[in-house]
């Protein structure tokens, strides 16, 4: 007789229906925010956008391995989707690309320079890897303080790992056994250059024996194998275990910004080869496998995140622009008078 072929059990990591569902939607609600940067950059409402598809497992496993309260984040600008998981409203993000007055940063268009001091992200630095300098500041500030219980989550690309700032970092927290996490989004390309030319070693991870910190690699188009792998190194900084290297594979599917055409450098199949690894429908299709979302959960999900997007579009679009008396607002200390 036949064996009837079963499912093989879903390794959850200690994760409910409802937070793999909750990874689902974080995930849906980037691709769609990210997207429509690009599209309201080609209708010529905005002046620029990046493209973070293809980052959406890393972000939905990082968000839920960081404790809200606790911890503080140092993002990239790639990190839509993890700054929207750890609580940043997805207004900001519209706010950011249209240059409204109530963006964080004043309506300057300093595309994703989201900050919170109420949700613990600090501001980014669009100067490759100089944020790690200040991620290791403030990892120190906890030890100093001896807070534990707190650590710091630090992410860049494969890139920035080329940067002095980086390297100068790494080797400052391995030292002083700092509580940190080093998270890589190795996508394969910074803007043009590919990895392989980017590195002399094959992985992100291989450069961590040289500092004497642990490296772990992890397939980044699986938001559950992430939020395992953070949830673990993260809690092992928390206990003053000390930081770790983490590099979280994927791929950018989308040019670096509105402002790069990829055509130049990467052909149309490669990124179609990648296809077969997009973090989204995998997740999607894993969920359905495992009797987690029901049969028209997904595209009821996908509906209730496209109205949301829309409607955060309107009012965001809605919202006036600076004055031009806060030209110099947070300049300058105190009072300004321009010298004109
Ligand atoms: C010090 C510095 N050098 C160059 C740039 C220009 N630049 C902006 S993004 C980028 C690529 C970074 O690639 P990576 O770190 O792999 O991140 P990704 O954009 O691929 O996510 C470069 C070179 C910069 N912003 N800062």
């Amino acid at each position: 007789m036949a064996k009837a072929i079963s499912t093989p059990a879903l390794e959850r990591h200690g994760l409910s229906d409802d937070q793999l569902r909750w990874m689902l939607r974080n995930m849906y609600l980037q691709r769609m925010l990210d997207n429509r940067g690009f599209q309201l950059n080609r209708q010529g409402k905005i002046p620029f956008a990046t493209g973070s598809e293809g980052h959406e497992g890393i972000h939905a496993g990082a968000a839920l391995a960081f404790e809200r309260g606790k911890d503080v984040l140092v993002p990239y600008y790639r990190d839509i989707g993890l700054c929207i998981g750890i609580g940043m409203p997805p207004l900001q993000a519209l706010l950011s690309m249209f240059a409204r007055g109530q963006d964080v940063s004043g309506g300057r268009q300093f595309p994703n320079h989201y900050s919170s001091h109420a949700l613990g992200i600090l501001s980014i630095s669009s100067i490759i890897a100089a944020h790690c300098s200040h991620a290791v500041g403030a990892a120190y500030a906890m030890k100093l303080r001896k807070q534990s219980g707190r650590a710091v989550l630090c992410t860049f690309g494969e890139g920035a790992t080329s940067e002095g700032e980086w390297h100068e970092s790494i080797n400052f927290a391995s030292i002083h056994k700092l509580p940190i996490v080093f998270l890589c989004e190795n996508n394969g390309w910074a803007i043009s250059t590919p990895s392989e030319h980017q590195m002399a070693v094959r992985d992100v991870v291989d450069k961590a024996p040289g500092y004497g910190l642990p490296g772990v690699k992890v397939d980044g188009s699986d938001p559950i194998a992430t939020y395992a792998v953070l949830a673990g190194v993260m809690d092992r900084a928390r206990s003053g275990g000390g930081p770790t290297l983490v590099e979280a594979t994927c791929y950018r599917f989308l040019s670096h910004t509105t402002d790069d055409d990829d055509r130049t450098y990467r052909t149309r199949e490669e990124i179609e080869r990648h296809r077969n690894l997009d973090p989204v429908p995998r997740f999607e299709a894993l969920l359905a496998e495992h009797g987690i979302l029901a049969s028209d959960d997904a595209s009821k999900m996908k509906r209730d995140v496209l109205a949301e997007v829309n409607a955060l579009t309107d009012e965001a679009e809605a919202l006036p622009y600076p004055a031009a008396a806060e030209l110099y607002t947070n300049l300058y200390e105190g009072a300004y008078e321009p010298w004109l």
